[in-house]
């Protein structure tokens, strides 16, 4: 595969921005090699400067649900372009955009539009903070929730594959205040707060976990945890950043029919463009500025290009939910495919699958928490995630990252993802 102009660029970006890429797991160093520079992205494919074609199956980690540039939400930004490119004062679209919000995550009763989810979350524990009067959170480990100070301890995602979990930069004060507890572990989480007794603002969680891989919440999890902030007073908080109008319309919380009292959004909600949210109960809602006295704020909240390509992709979701059973039913097949060529090599593996989203550990533990997902051949992921791009299938550079199936796969493309995977694996693992 030619790559000599993504080298170039590769080359020249490392002089001016930090390890040449503007988010850390993108340079590849997970897996060896060097980033691929991309140029363009249409349905189910992402196209580098090189003339290279891949198969997406990251999709802007998450949010290209329909695949890229789907012909709605670029119609809708080119006629939002037309208006202004920022206002920094309210718009319409913006409470379009929030009523839909309210009515497909019903846990969400009030919202406010941030441009990342790694805001939406920093915004949500200020507000759980300032509603309880509380300074503590519990926070799981190997969950990543952006790289805001209270959260880069145990953290996910980026976080693990650059081997800083615990980020220098991160003051003792703030980490203090960061309690931890095992993944789908609910007696850990007990034991802190009956050794923290009043002080906990908040738990946060993601209902699925995407950052160390795709791991599920255990059967009685999300319950067990609901209960306990019930009995405690403690604001639980859903980061459906990934999760959310992805697993279901109403994200995790509807599929796993437990309610949070705050939810975090990232990207989805804006069709892939900067935006995050966050939402929930009313009562907790109004303690935001200039309702409530906890301050919160920014210029290019509610940015009406986002807002447009947002509204065009919850519109095309909440108006056919078949969508949700076609991506299941592709990723199932997927996942079928996959374990039938592991099964055939005889390598150790474990696949976790919900909805649309999956993760293949090289591991043959079952993984359910951090501790079980650092158990993997990490290595060899990397020999795989080579193999698979240079038979044209662009994999998420990291063993802990989680994978994204748009609706742009089709039955025909699936079969080819399938071939490749068994074709990477006779190499790897044969
Ligand atoms: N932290 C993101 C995945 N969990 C990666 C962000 C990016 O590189 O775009």
């Amino acid at each position: 595969m030619n790559k000599s102009t993504s080298k170039s660029l590769f080359d020249n970006a490392k002089k001016h921005i930090p390890g040449g890429v503007n988010s850390p797991v993108r340079a590849f160093k997970a897996v060896g090699g060097e980033p691929l520079f991309i140029a363009a992205a249409k349905g189910a494919y992402m196209y580098d400067v090189d003339g290279n074609r891949f198969i997406d199956m990251i999709n802007s980690w998450g949010p290209m649900v329909l695949g890229h540039t789907h012909e709605k939400i670029e119609k809708a930004v080119e006629k939002a372009i037309k208006t202004s490119l920022s206002f920094g004062a309210p718009s319409a679209a913006e409470v379009e955009i929030a009523e839909l919000i309210c009515s497909m995550m019903p846990s969400i009763e009030k919202v406010r539009m941030v441009n990342s989810g790694t805001e939406a979350t920093m915004s949500a524990i200020r507000v759980a903070r300032g509603f309880t009067g509380r300074d503590k959170i519990i926070k799981m480990e190997g969950c990543y929730h952006g790289h805001g100070d209270s959260f880069l301890i145990a953290a996910g995602s980026g976080a693990i594959t650059m081997g800083t979990p615990d980020s220098p930069g991160v003051t003792e004060g703030t980490a203090k205040d960061t309690l931890l507890a095992p993944y789908n572990n609910l007696t850990v989480v007990q034991e802190l707060i009956n050794n923290n007794k009043d002080e906990i603002a908040a738990i946060i969680l993601e209902p699925v976990a995407g950052n160390m891989g795709c791991v599920l919440p255990k059967e009685g999890y999300l319950e067990g945890l609901r209960n306990l902030c019930d009995a405690h007073g403690i604001i639980l908080i859903f980061d459906e950043v990934m999760t959310g109008f992805r697993l279901a319309k109403g994200g995790a919380q509807e599929r796993f029919g437990v309610t949070p009292d705050l939810t975090t959004m990232g990207k989805i909600i804006g069709g892939g463009m900067p935006v995050g949210a966050y939402g929930g109960k009313q009562e907790i809602m109004d303690f935001v500025s200039p309702q409530g006295p906890v301050y919160q704020a920014g210029t290019l909240s509610g940015n009406p290009i986002a807002m447009a390509a947002g509204l065009a992709m919850l519109h095309e979701l909440n108006d056919n939910p078949s969508i949700y059973e076609q991506l299941e039913k592709t990723t199932t097949k997927l996942v079928a495919g996959y374990k039938k060529s592991l099964d055939e090599l005889e390598l150790d593996y474990t696949i976790n699958q919900v909805g649309s989203m999956y993760s293949l550990f090289f591991t043959k533990e079952k993984v359910t928490d951090f501790e079980s997902a650092k158990t993997c051949d990490t290595e060899l992921f990397g020999k795989y995630f080579n193999e698979m791009l240079e038979r044209g299938i662009y994999l998420a550079p990291s063993q802990y990252e989680t994978l994204f199936v748009s609706t742009a796969i089709t039955d025909e493309l699936a079969d080819e993802i399938i071939n490749a995977n068994h074709e990477a694996l006779k190499v790897v693992g044969g």
